[in-house]
């Protein structure tokens, strides 16, 4: 079993070291986990999210790692009686590995080497272990020592060959090159804050920090961009095409704007949602020196791990704050939020606008290309829905009688902005709340009521927001996919 596992430990210390001069996908586990979540059928991933959220990758990876556990020691059991049939268990792994190497969108000629090598490496491993175990090494003499001595140079081997591809790796993260890049001075600044914010304890903080904010993708490794390598290329239907480094972007007038993002897949009440002040490019600045034509009604952007995603022209070029955005809360983008940038257009769900370490802007048709979500059942076009959330009182808190209750909460519907939040206590009638002074109609609000003589025992509160343009948020409860959930939320306490 010893065998079976150092043969795995072997397979995967040397594809993760040679992975680190192709690319991350070629390491043998991401490869096989990215195009697990390529493949992995909607309503599974839909359960994943909602089961564990955004450790959903950590859960992967562990089920990928705990799975090639069982399968090698399984191996070494089967090697130790029929080596063919262990090696050839081997072999097929590896080829699995390799195919989902070369499949990755990002892979390169030589995605197919570390899975490759690797294999031949644990194939190895495990012939010269089994032949130790089973007395057939050559010149067998004292056999447990020299057994001993191998079992160890095997396991030695695989932890310098892994160790060395996360020294690799982190070698390559883009702290060091974030660290540098000094962000000049927008020539539009974002407005300071009114006061009035943040005011109600446990209500979610307007801004929220990089740190905080949700995260929602497909990259089971973060990708690290190298600046000096980076472009970004716009093309297509326009009249030239234009390519941008870095340095360019940060030439050019940039801006900087509030603004709050959401995920299409975040719930009534849900956490998939986080406000920030961006700085960056207007996208009508780049998308006007390309000259596009007049009948492309779609942009098409990918990242530079393959993922894509469709935006409409109209939307994003209408006067909205679109821009490619290179820093969030006056700091560069963090490599989870899409260093080193990313497209924003407020109003429109992440998933069909805000494309992380953004390198290609093909300007195209809805009637010709498809993107990564809508390929898997999600809608082509994706504005954002208004939304109200509770976050004062928690869910089942315990309120002591006698004295006001607060009740508190955010609200949004970016591009219409939020004119009116109101209350609902134990069904009665509906009471306005307060709403703070926000910055534009592009973030969400806070919004607060004060209850004031609650009776002891259970009550429910209930909300519902009204958008700039005068529509009350429907109270129909519908499901996040295909195009984002809607319903009012409602909260249940008690005053004891
Ligand atoms: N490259 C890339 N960009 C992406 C995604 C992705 O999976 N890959 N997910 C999108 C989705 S669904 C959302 S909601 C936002 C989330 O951005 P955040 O992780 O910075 O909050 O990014 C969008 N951009
Ligand atoms: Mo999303």
């Amino acid at each position: 079993m010893l065998a079976g596992l150092l043969s795995g430990a072997t397979t995967l210390g040397v594809g993760a070291l040679l992975a680190t001069l192709v690319t991350r996908s070629a390491d043998p586990v991401y490869g096989v986990g990215q195009e697990f979540i390529a493949r992995t059928p909607e309503w599974l991933k839909e359960w994943a999210i909602r089961q564990f959220g955004q450790s959903d990758k950590a859960v992967l990876l562990g089920s990928l790692y705990a799975t090639l556990v069982i399968l090698f020691a399984v191996i070494g059991l089967v090697a130790l009686r029929w080596l063919r049939v262990g090696l050839g268990l081997v072999v097929l792994l590896g080829l699995a590995a390799v195919g989902a190497s070369v499949h990755r969108p990002d892979a390169t000629s030589l995605s197919w080497m570390p899975s490759a090598v690797g294999t031949l490496a644990g194939a190895a491993a495990l012939v010269l272990l089994i032949r130790a175990l089973t007395g057939r090494a050559p010149a067998a003499r004292g056999p447990l020592s020299r057994r001993s001595v191998l079992f160890g140079a095997v396991a030695g081997a695989a932890a310098v060959t892994a160790g060395g591809g996360v020294l690799v790796n982190r070698s390559k993260s883009v702290a060091a090159s974030r660290a540098d890049i000094v962000l000049p001075k927008p020539v539009s600044a974002a407005p300071s804050l009114p006061p009035g914010l943040d005011s109600i304890d446990g209500i979610t903080p307007y801004v929220t920090s990089a740190k905080d904010f949700y995260r929602v993708d497909t990259a089971l490794s973060v990708p690290q961009v190298d600046i000096s390598s980076w472009t970004l290329r716009i093309h297509g239907m326009v009249d030239r095409e234009v390519t941008v480094t870095f340095d360019d972007l940060l030439k050019e007038d940039l801006v900087e704007r509030w603004m709050t993002m959401t995920c299409v897949s975040n719930e009534v009440g849900g956490n998939l949602v986080g406000n920030a002040r961006w700085l960056g490019v207007p996208l009508t600045t780049l998308l006007d020196r390309a000259g596009i034509k007049a009948d492309a009604d779609m942009l098409f952007s990918t990242s530079v791990d393959g993922f894509t995603i469709s935006t409409p022209v109209a939307d994003a070029t209408d006067g909205r704050d679109s821009m490619i955005a290179v820093a969030m809360n006056g700091e560069p983008l963090t490599d989870v939020h899409g260093f080193p940038a990313r497209m924003i257009v407020p109003g429109l769900y992440g998933f069909v606008s805000a494309c992380k370490w953004i390198t290609d802007i093909e300007v195209t048709r809805f009637d010709a290309k498809t993107a990564y979500w809508t390929d898997r059942g999600w809608a082509q076009k994706a504005p954002i829905k208004t939304a109200t959330r509770i976050d004062v009182p928690a869910s089942f808190a315990k309120v002591a009688s006698g004295q006001t209750v607060p009740i508190a909460g955010v609200a949004w519907a970016q591009t219409r902005g939020i004119s009116k939040v109101e209350v609902s206590l134990d069904n009665g009638d509906w009471a306005e709340a307060t709403l703070v002074p926000s910055v534009n109609a592009n973030t969400w609000v806070q919004w607060t009521y004060a209850y004031d003589n609650a009776e002891k025992g259970s009550h429910t509160v209930r909300v519902r927001s009204t958008d700039g343009a005068g529509q009350v948020q429907t109270e129909d409860v519908v499901q996040p996919i295909p195009d984002g959930s809607s319903g009012q939320p409602s909260k249940f306490f008690t005053v004891v």
